[in-house]
């Protein structure tokens, strides 16, 4: 089975948009309500084991002193400052403040090229998204994908396998005939479990995050790309992305033969 589309993650992978974005819109958020309240890099970091931001939110409230008591107060404020923090990304990719990461735009071009399909499959909502893009690839960035699955089509986040099962199902396509392109430990699972090969791209907050799940293993795009059996490549290119996908489908056929 050909390897027949790219299915991509965005926050992290696409863009480095956590420490610099996402962070600082939430900090944002929290002063416009005059809380004292800032997530530090370091907290950030800690946060970010937990998939999407109004989640995020829930956890920190839940973890201090000094937010109210009442579970359905804390969320009520977790839902005004989510609101309000996406406000404040969507001016800051406006303003064109986070830039894609190097090699994205070159594999996207590759896959394209070679007729394969690509599609986005994110926790993130598709506002996000459509402001990151719309401003990095330009106004009819969404003629690149085939398909776009984002926090509101899968409420279920990763961990979860649910956008990439949503994502098969639009394209058309079996596991088998997809890659999908992530940055963290919850996006390599999410795609693990729908059965999924990954190409992971560490990204800064995860910059030594396990691989071993993972087809392909990077810290970007344009950085030396290690897979297992084949010599390490200098970029992962598509051409030797399809060679590696074919050489473990053959190997996993043969596992299953024996
Ligand atoms: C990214 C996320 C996102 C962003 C915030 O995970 O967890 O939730 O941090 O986005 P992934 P929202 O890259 O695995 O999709 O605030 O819109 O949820
Ligand atoms: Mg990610």
């Amino acid at each position: 089975m050909a390897l027949r589309a790219l299915i991509w993650d965005v926050d992290g992978t696409l863009a480095e948009t956590e420490r610099d974005g996402h962070r600082e819109a939430f900090n944002d958020a929290f002063a416009s309500m005059a809380l004292q309240w800032r997530w530090s890099v370091e907290r950030y970091g800690v946060l970010l084991s937990t998939s999407g931001g109004l989640e995020r939110l829930q956890r920190d409230l839940a973890e201090r002193d000094d937010a109210p008591r009442s579970a359905v107060e804390r969320l009520a404020l977790a839902r005004e400052l989510h609101r309000r923090k996406n406000a404040a990304y969507l001016r800051r990719m406006a303003d064109g403040a986070i830039a894609l990461r190097p090699g994205v735009q070159r594999l996207m071009q590759e896959a394209r090229d070679a007729g394969a399909l690509q599609a986005i499959a994110t926790t993130t909502g598709r506002a996000n998204v459509d402001a990151l893009l719309t401003r990095q690839l330009g106004a009819d960035w969404i003629d690149t994908f085939a398909a776009v699955l984002c926090a509101e089509d899968a409420p279920l986040k990763k961990p979860h396998p649910q956008v990439y099962t949503l994502a098969l199902r639009r394209l058309s396509l079996c596991p088998e005939e997809t890659i999908a392109v992530e940055d963290s430990p919850n996006g390599l699972a999410s795609a693990r479990a729908a059965r999924i090969e990954v190409l992971l791209t560490r990204s800064e907050y995860f910059a030594s995050c396990d691989a071993s799940d993972a087809l392909v293993a990077c810290n970007g795009l344009d950085a030396p790309a290690a897979a297992r059996g084949v010599p390490t490549a200098t970029r992962a290119q598509w051409p030797w992305l399809c060679d590696v996908h074919r050489r473990a489908l053959r190997t996993r056929a043969s596992a299953v033969s024996h």
